[in-house]
């Protein structure tokens, strides 16, 4: 009998299911539209990356590529909102549906990527883990920093990295981790610290705001890849597109020496690749739900990939930052764009 009222149950509860509505997959798009902007989750103050000036406005590498994506969506990068958000609460605001993606030094890896609900799209960053310390100690090498204090993120790779590289080395260290990116370079700054950990782009950055940028030395040396990029929700496969394709467009603008100064002139070009990026030709923007001048819009308000790396990040900003590996492959760089055909 028991087992009777038990399959009874079971075959209710499945008719059941299959009353109920199938969830519908989620569109981002449609959201984003409705709303009227794009919400793009940042740091919550990286120079070069994210960062906020004195009057609020937000700019950066990463500030860029939310700008594009609006482009891509609206026709003009005016139309997005950015919520600042720390390491440690970064993907839970992107899960939550609190931001339609994250574009925030936010590092590419496996456990990110498959077990957390997540998808990245692209690296628009190739960076690496490195150490800052006193220029006064005279440290050239990190291998000189046995025993060593690190003020660095929660949250972060760097914890994990700094985990693994000293026990590799057989070196002892102590951790002394922030949830505010704020409180960990104040912390190094008056001296709780030995060294700074995080992302070598962000030593650089986070310099800026010591007392004395010139009292501290970068160490040449990384321990780890850190491919930052951006992150959509898994399963909205169109939204995760435009993302990609906001940000390979950038790349393909640069790779055919197409500008925001030039993108006018440059609809009148007869190259195929340059007429095909413009949306000129093919329907590349109506596939995926947007307009097909969707690229020009990005290029004529934001720009290729160089201008956005010079204007934030490069050798005449504060940062100082070479090309080096995010320069593109056809340079002996990492940046590779597959072709809009
Ligand atoms: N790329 C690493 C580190 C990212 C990270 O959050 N770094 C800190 C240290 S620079 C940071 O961004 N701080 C700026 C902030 O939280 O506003 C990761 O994805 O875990």
């Amino acid at each position: 009998m028991k087992k009777l009222a038990e399959i009874f149950a079971a075959s209710a509860a499945l008719t059941l299911l299959t009353l109920l509505p199938v969830r519908a997959a989620e569109d981002t798009l449609q959201v984003v539209q409705q709303r009227g902007y794009v919400k793009c989750g940042v740091s919550q103050g990286l120079p070069g990356f994210s960062n906020p000036d004195d009057k609020g406005n937000w700019n950066g590498i990463d500030v860029d590529l939310c700008r594009a994506v609006a482009a891509a969506v609206f026709g003009t990068d005016e139309k997005v909102k950015f919520t600042p958000l720390s390491a440690k609460e970064r993907f839970t605001a992107l899960q939550s549906g609190e931001v339609d993606l994250l574009a925030r030094n936010t590092t590419w890896s496996m456990h990110r990527d498959t077990a957390l609900g997540v998808d990245f799209t692209g690296v628009n960053y190739y960076d690496g883990q490195g150490f800052m310390v006193r220029a006064e100690l005279g440290i050239t090498s990190t291998k000189e920093l046995d025993g060593a204090s690190l003020c660095t993120n929660l949250g972060t790779t760097t914890e994990l990295n700094a985990a693994d590289y000293f026990r590799t080395h057989n070196m002892q260290y102590e951790m002394v981790a922030f949830e505010k990116a704020d409180e960990a370079v104040s912390a190094y700054n008056t001296g709780r610290c030995d060294a700074y950990t995080t992302d070598q782009s962000a030593l650089y950055a986070q310099r800026l705001k010591l007392t004395d940028p010139k009292a501290h030395v970068v160490l040449p040396q990384i321990i780890s890849k850190e491919p930052l990029g951006p992150v959509v929700r898994q399963g909205d496969n169109q939204w995760g597109d435009i993302v990609r394709w906001s940000h390979n467009a950038m790349l393909n603008a640069e790779e055919l020496g197409v500008t925001s100064s030039n993108v006018e002139t440059m609809k009148s070009s007869t190259n195929p690749s340059i007429k095909r990026l413009l949306g000129l030709d093919g329907s590349f923007g109506a596939n995926m739900g947007i307009s097909n001048d969707w690229a020009y819009h990005i290029i004529r308000t934001v720009g290729n990939y160089a201008e956005t790396f010079e204007r934030n990040v490069g050798k005449d900003t504060p940062l100082g930052i070479a090309r080096g590996v995010n320069a593109l492959w056809k340079d002996g760089g990492l940046q590779y764009a597959p072709p809009i055909r």
